[in-house]
């Protein structure tokens, strides 16, 4: 297998944490980004699988898998354990709601703050805030009891830890007064496979802020 991510992409990020959570013997390529020119000009591979021309893409041989969560599947069926959907349906129908929420609800909000992808107006970038902050309100709960997003970790968790860290990048974390999330950001953080993607990325991430805003 191989998986075409990037250094600073979030949802190639779910997927490299996935692959290594489940052990599976997996290839990376980190496809070339710059934050003036993101990802352009676009790898071939992912111009050739994804029509979206967007990472993460997993090539397994003669199949093509683009999209995180698509990958998220692809890797729950070839490699069952450990199971990283509940293997009840309705826990499992639960958890892939929260996925969801996190990729398709919150993380629009992150992006609308990103200074190098977006032309939202002061007013768009303070609602997207305000919007980030009720989502903290609302996953705040969701881990009573815990320990994870839907009881035992899944895939959930790892969307929306991968989301809440870019929201954190961008100076909207969830601050003080939220235990739960405190305790469960620590949670996944201390996994081996979180740490082993999220240090680089983290690292890339320091790097960039020390220079000129449009300086790659
Ligand atoms: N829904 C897709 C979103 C993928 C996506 O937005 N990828 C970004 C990087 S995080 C990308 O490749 N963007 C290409 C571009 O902006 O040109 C997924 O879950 O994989």
């Amino acid at each position: 297998m191989k998986l075409y991510s990037g250094p600073l992409s979030m949802f190639g990020a779910k997927a490299e944490i996935a692959v290594l959570e489940k052990g599976i013997d997996c290839e990376r390529e980190h496809v070339p980004f710059e934050l003036a020119r993101l990802y352009e000009p676009k790898h071939p591979e992912v111009l050739r699988v994804n029509p979206k021309a967007e990472v993460p893409v997993l090539v397994d041989g003669d199949l093509d898998v683009f999209d995180s969560t698509q990958v998220f599947e692809y890797l729950e069926d070839v490699a069952p354990d450990p199971p990283l959907w509940p293997r009840d349906p309705r826990a499992r129908a639960r958890a892939r709601q929260l996925e969801l929420r996190s990729d398709e609800v919150f993380f629009p909000h992150v992006v609308t703050i990103m200074p190098q992808r977006t032309q939202a107006t002061a007013e768009q970038a303070q609602a997207a805030k305000q919007a980030i902050a009720r989502y903290y309100e609302e996953m705040e709960p969701q881990l009573d009891p815990g320990p994870y997003l839907a009881g035992e970790y899944t895939y959930a968790d790892i969307a929306f830890f991968m989301a809440q860290t870019f929201a954190g990048f961008l100076g909207a974390p969830w601050g003080a007064g939220h235990p739960r999330l405190d305790a469960w950001r620590d949670r996944v953080a201390s996994r081996p496979a979180v740490t082993a993607v999220l240090g680089p990325m983290a690292a890339y991430v320091a790097a960039q802020s020390g220079r000129p805003s449009n300086d790659p």
